[in-house]
């Protein structure tokens, strides 16, 4: 039987594992990259293991998030990050740069290549073909000394793709269709795989617009070939050496197959406050607007620029609208100079941002109070702007820009007179912010430069026998990583200080949940369905970890945070029968008895609840290895004790 292209990559980079479906597998990784803000823990990690250089072909160290620096904590995490580039050979692309995503598609992402990232956008280097997927850092970190990367052999959903876009309708339109009948949570344990006569039709940083938002489907990853249209974009790139053809077999087979006719793709916009509230543009148009925010690792490229800039040309942004751009990269903004396109939004009246992620994490450009807010981006969560009480609705460029000249959401189909040029091809080429790796005899010499801000990953305690603790906290469906532990300006300078940024878990949701968890030293939190979706921030393990939490007992998870959690040593548990949610409250006594012997011979779990005395089954989906990493303390001291042998 042939295979598809995801299951060619997973075949060749296979190390661990039978090549089973629902089975584990450990697959070789070949490129990863870091951001900033998860990527200091991954270097204080790495440095933890003892190893003097990275086994990989290539890693990339990026900083692209905390580049706000209101005091000296961002910078020293920037010096931080760019000593331990040095020492350890990874390549440093320096805060300026652009977001670690589209700089990588652009200048060092390979077909065929697996890519691991310690960020949950890392797929977007599916749109060229690379088997691209986000993780916690800690998985990075082991990537790094040359460990594999763990996954289950997720399901292959084939997209099969026909037709071909009309005008004013976008990448990003398909994506927010395909969310629409797949939800944030129809992605779990599965590749989005794109095929079909329509995928011809796309170019790479429409492809990659797509992969990027499957991440919000919850998808391990999405992939699409790679094919004449990516040898040409890597020509572009001055990168064609590195092309290589992929695709399925004629007689691939998928798990399932859906359908999307790129004809009959309209303008679509995500409302607030989750991806998959996805509703036509046009049923919204006249909605009065207060921000428009174009730019994110989703829509940033020239392509995407440009579109906007083309529909800004010669007018003025609507008076009741602030307009921010924040180009995806250096090359972009390079290219935005020389082809007119940044004349266009100035004259305009768009305020340009910096090259990094920016409003979409919260840093800077919040809108203001009650705003109706068009971006560009790929999350919608509630208060992820900045702005608690903010309606945020993402939509493409073409709808953004169209709104932001008539002050209203606006159908870009109903724009006239819009020429849209081709800018795909007047790439400007300057790697002089990309720092490259130096010889092993010149970094023994080099010193990781600290700040006072920096304090070490601490370490996972080993599970105790029995379990008994207080339920913290009663959370409900789709808790996002930005619930459990938020980003923006004022707490993602603490990511490299543990101890600092506990005290902010789930304080969005609940201001006492610190207090709580340092009174009772610890306990369980309880969560609905897909527990931990969006991001890969393993704080959102390692805090609560590092706070006593002991268990997290949820209806379903979300993949990389329940590997994260493994990788903290917190185990995760999910109600046999999902009802019984409801028998257990915030504040209850939950008793769960000889967890480490249970797990080990892969026994029933009766947990008992103290306070209202009822005994509630549980399950875990646990292999050997993740058991091993729970019950040695977290994952850091698996690796410390397994590398040792
Ligand atoms: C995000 O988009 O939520 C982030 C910020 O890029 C995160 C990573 C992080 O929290 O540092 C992600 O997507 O993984
Ligand atoms: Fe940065 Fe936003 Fe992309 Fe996350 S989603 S990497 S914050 S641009």
């Amino acid at each position: 039987m042939g295979l598809t292209a995801a299951e060619k990559i997973l075949k060749e980079h296979i190390v661990a594992g039978n090549f089973n479906k629902g089975e584990e597998i450990g697959i070789r990784i070949d490129q990863t990259l870091t951001q900033d803000a998860t990527g200091t823990m991954v270097y204080l990690q790495f440095e933890a293991m003892n190893i003097p250089r990275i086994r990989t072909e290539l890693s990339v160290s990026y900083v692209d998030h905390n580049t706000l620096q209101t005091d000296f904590r961002n910078a020293d995490d920037h010096r931080f990050l760019q000593s331990a580039a040095k020492k350890y050979g990874l390549y440093f692309s320096r805060p300026g740069n652009g977001i670690c995503h589209q700089v990588h598609l652009e200048r060092f992402g390979i077909p065929g290549k697996t890519l691991l990232g310690s960020d949950s956008h890392t797929p977007t280097g599916g749109g060229l073909g690379s088997l691209a997927i986000g993780a916690g850092g800690l998985d990075i970190a082991v990537a790094l000394a040359g460990g594999p990367f763990y996954i289950t052999y997720p399901r292959i959903v084939g997209v099969h793709l026909t037709g071909e876009l009309q005008d004013m309708c976008s990448a990003k339109d398909i994506i927010l269709t395909l969310l629409k009948r797949e939800t944030v949570k129809g992605g779990v344990g599965k590749i989005y795989e794109y095929t079909g006569p329509g995928v011809k039709n796309l170019s790479v940083p429409q492809r990659a617009t797509i992969t990027n938002m499957g991440a919000e489907l919850g998808a391990t990853t999405s992939l699409f070939p790679s094919d004449e249209v990516t040898r040409e974009f890597l020509a572009l790139q001055k990168r064609e050496n590195v092309w290589q053809p992929l695709s399925a077999d004629p007689d691939a087979r998928y798990d399932r197959v859906i359908e999307i006719n790129l004809d009959k793709i309209v303008p679509m916009a995500a409302c607030p406050h989750m991806p998959d509230n996805v509703v036509e543009v046009c049923s919204l148009a006249g909605k009065k607007v207060d921000q428009i925010a174009i730019g994110s690792c989703t829509n940033s490229s020239i392509t995407d620029l440009g579109i906007a800039a083309d529909i800004l040309k010669d007018k003025t942004v609507a008076e009741n609208v602030s307009v921010g751009i924040s180009p995806g990269t250096k090359q972009v903004l390079d290219t935005a100079v020389v082809t007119g396109i940044y004349h266009n939004f100035v004259s305009a009246g768009a305020r340009i941002l910096e090259t990094a992620c920016g409003p979409c994490i919260g840093m800077g450009f919040a809108p203001n109070s009650g705003a109706v807010s068009l971006r560009t981006f790929n999350r919608n969560f509630k208060g992820r702007s900045g702005t608690a009480d903010a309606s945020v609705y993402l939509v493409s460029p073409e709808t953004a820009a169209a709104s932001a000249v008539s002050g209203v959401i606006t159908d870009p189909r109903t724009l006239s007179g819009i020429e849209l040029k081709d800018y795909s091809e007047a790439v400007v080429i300057n790697d002089n912010m990309i720092i490259p790796p130096v010889p092993e005899e010149v970094a023994a010499g080099v010193e990781v430069l600290r700040g006072p801000n920096i304090k070490p990953c601490p370490l996972g305690k080993k599970v105790g026998d029995d379990i008994n603790a207080k339920v913290l906290i009663k959370a409900e469906d789709n808790i996002t990583t930005d619930h459990i532990m938020p980003a923006g300006a004022k707490i993602l300078p603490l990511r490299s200080n543990i101890p600092e940024i506990s005290k902010h878990v789930f304080e969005a949701v609940d201001p006492h949940f610190y207090d709580k968890a340092v009174k009772y030293n610890g306990g369980i939190i309880v969560g609905g369905d897909n527990y931990g979706q969006g991001s890969s921030r393993e704080h959102a393990a390692l805090a609560p970890m590092y706070l006593g939490v002991k268990a997290v007992i949820t209806k379903s998870f979300a993949r990389i945070h329940k590997a994260n959690l493994i990788n903290f040593g917190i185990v995760p548990f999910t109600f046999t029968n999902p009802e019984d949610y409801d028998t257990v409250s915030e504040g209850d006594d939950l008793s769960i008895p000889d967890v480490p012997k249970t797990l080990k011979e892969g026994g029933a779990v009766i947990m008992e609840n103290r306070s209202n005395g009822k005994k509630i089954p549980l399950s875990y989906s646990l292999d050997g290895r993740q058991v091993d990493i729970l019950l040695g303390g977290g994952l850091l001291n698996y690796t410390k004790v397994n590398s040792g042998k």
